[in-house]
């Protein structure tokens, strides 16, 4: 076994207190694109950039655009958690894993069976209407609904959004300072599967003052240099060793 990924195991195996900061890549084995690789979505070819597509403005002047996109590029209603979610679910439940912080939508953590799971950019599975605030199931908005899906209240017709922070919205408030509260307490901070170029949710690893920054990623990122191990080799060939 490489000697990097025997340093991981020793590290986790010595700690108590492990906070695990996840994005895109987590989910990739799972057969989700990211956004940044070379198979992921800003390499594919749409009518809009995809970062003007998931933006706040373009939801609210093309919806109907906006969930054509969605319905086609967005649903992991069937997809299932990989190794990484299903050892980081274990980790918790032996104790030694305290939080999840995620950049993901898919709500793959939980369907590995993590409790603790804080999500900076919301879930998929989450949808409300932006009249009444009534919720609506993600299958309703994927599967039972086409075009632009609307309330389901009587006499509403309010459109069902996804609970996504778009481009140009605000992260919730309570859900970062959560996820500062669990950066700030751990003593293992694992970074992994994130491109670490979306602001504000990548600064909250400077809130870590704990003793091992583990960084796991297939390519570079700026935060390498700060880390006290760095892997870059894919998440399932480390978590398959935990
Ligand atoms: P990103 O910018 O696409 O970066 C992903 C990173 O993961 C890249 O640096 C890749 O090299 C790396 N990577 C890809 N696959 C693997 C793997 N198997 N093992 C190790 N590393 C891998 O994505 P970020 O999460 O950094 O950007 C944040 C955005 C992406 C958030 O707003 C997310 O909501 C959004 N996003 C989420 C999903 C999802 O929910 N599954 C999918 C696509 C995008």
């Amino acid at each position: 076994m490489d000697s990097k990924i025997k340093n991981f195991i020793k590290i986790v195996e010595g700690s108590n207190n492990i906070v695990f900061f996840g994005g895109a890549g987590v989910s990739t084995e799972s057969g989700i694109p990211d956004f940044r690789s070379k198979d992921g979505l800003y390499n594919q070819k749409y009518d809009y950039p995809p970062e003007t597509i998931l933006s706040h403005s373009f939801f609210v002047s093309n919806p109907e655009e906006f969930f054509k996109f969605y319905r086609d590029k967005m649903n992991s209603l069937n997809v299932k958690p990989n190794i990484t979610h299903i050892k980081l679910a274990e980790l918790e439940q032996m104790g030694k894993l305290k939080a999840i912080i995620t950049q993901n939508i898919d709500g793959l953590h939980q369907k590995a069976g993590s409790k603790n799971v804080f999500e900076l950019h919301g879930s998929i599975m989450r949808n409300y209407c932006v009249e009444c605030n009534r919720v609506h199931t993600p299958e309703y908005v994927f599967n039972e609904t086409s075009g632009i899906p609307r309330c389901q209240r009587k006499r509403c017709d309010g459109i069902v959004k996804p609970d996504v922070v778009l481009y140009e919205e605000m992260l919730d408030e309570d859900v970062i300072s959560k996820a500062v509260d669990a950066i700030s307490n751990c003593d293992t901070l694992i970074v992994a599967g994130t491109s670490l170029t979306v602001y504000p949710a990548s600064g909250l690893i400077n809130y870590f003052r704990g003793n091992n920054l583990v960084l796991i990623n297939k390519s570079e990122t700026s935060f390498d240099s700060r880390a006290d191990l760095v892997i870059n080799e894919s998440l399932g060939e480390v978590f398959k060793n935990l």
